[in-house]
């Protein structure tokens, strides 16, 4: 509506080259599964290619996109997705593009296999363009969220009512104190991060009251299965 951002669609098998408008071949050197044809590739980029695009295969074997890439990839003029099915894009695609001049990365969005970089697109497309200014509403929730620059999970939210199916929103939050607030919304960040990411704690040091936290944390949970070996 905003013309802030502009998304094609283009079919691939528009640019085959045979009656049966075939896209994909058998791989040299044997083996199982399919491999999509060079020329169909080159056709297809070559019609929406310009100096500003950089072209992202989309492929299990790529690298991991994150928030970092995202926010990279939202400063660039024009993107192109190239959407792999079958065993994969002929490797010369990205040869020659990147001979030519082009930025070409190969771009996976996580450790599982799709049947194809369709929906893998999407997922950058959403995450890519809400960092465009202008897209998203509040821009301050953009600086909020996980995966901010603090590296953390971001912590449990509520709101009203104040009590729901029996279950009491955290005190602290009804306080009004806004250094406990913030101190609590850490630690519960960091319980977070160390519950369901310890990768992301793994590789960074802490603050002395984030070490604080973290140890009464422990002290918390001790207690806690102590409590629960009573009953
Ligand atoms: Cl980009 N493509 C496919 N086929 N599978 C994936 C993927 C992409 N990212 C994760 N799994």
């Amino acid at each position: 509506d905003k013309s802030l951002i502009e998304i094609g669609v283009h079919d691939l098998r528009d640019h085959a080259t045979n009656v049966h408008r075939q896209v994909d071949d058998t791989p040299y050197g044997g083996g199982a599964g399919m491999v999509m044809m060079p020329e169909v590739w080159g056709k297809a980029i070559d019609q929406v290619i310009d100096k500003n695009s950089e072209l992202i295969i989309l492929t299990p074997a790529g690298k991991k996109f994150d928030q970092r890439m995202a926010e990279e990839l939202s400063t660039k003029e024009h993107l192109i997705f190239a959407c792999g099915r079958y065993e994969g894009i002929d490797d010369r695609v990205r040869q020659y593009y990147q001979s030519e001049g082009f930025k070409v990365r190969e771009v996976s969005i996580g450790d599982y296999v799709l049947n194809g970089g369709e929906v893998a697109a999407i997922v950058i497309a959403e995450a890519v363009t809400r960092l465009i200014p202008g897209v998203l509403g509040n821009p301050e929730s953009i600086v909020d969220e996980s995966h901010a620059e603090d590296g953390y999970i971001e912590y449990p939210a509520f709101t009203k009512p104040a009590e729901w199916r029996g279950i009491k929103v955290p005190e602290v939050l009804l306080s009004g104190n806004h250094a406990k607030i913030k101190q609590w919304r850490l630690k519960m960040a960091l319980q977070r991060t160390r519950d369901q990411r310890p990768d992301l704690l793994a590789d960074r040091s802490l603050s002395k009251e984030e070490s604080r936290l973290l140890q009464e944390l422990d002290v918390e949970l001790k207690a806690k299965q102590e409590q629960d070996s009573y009953n």
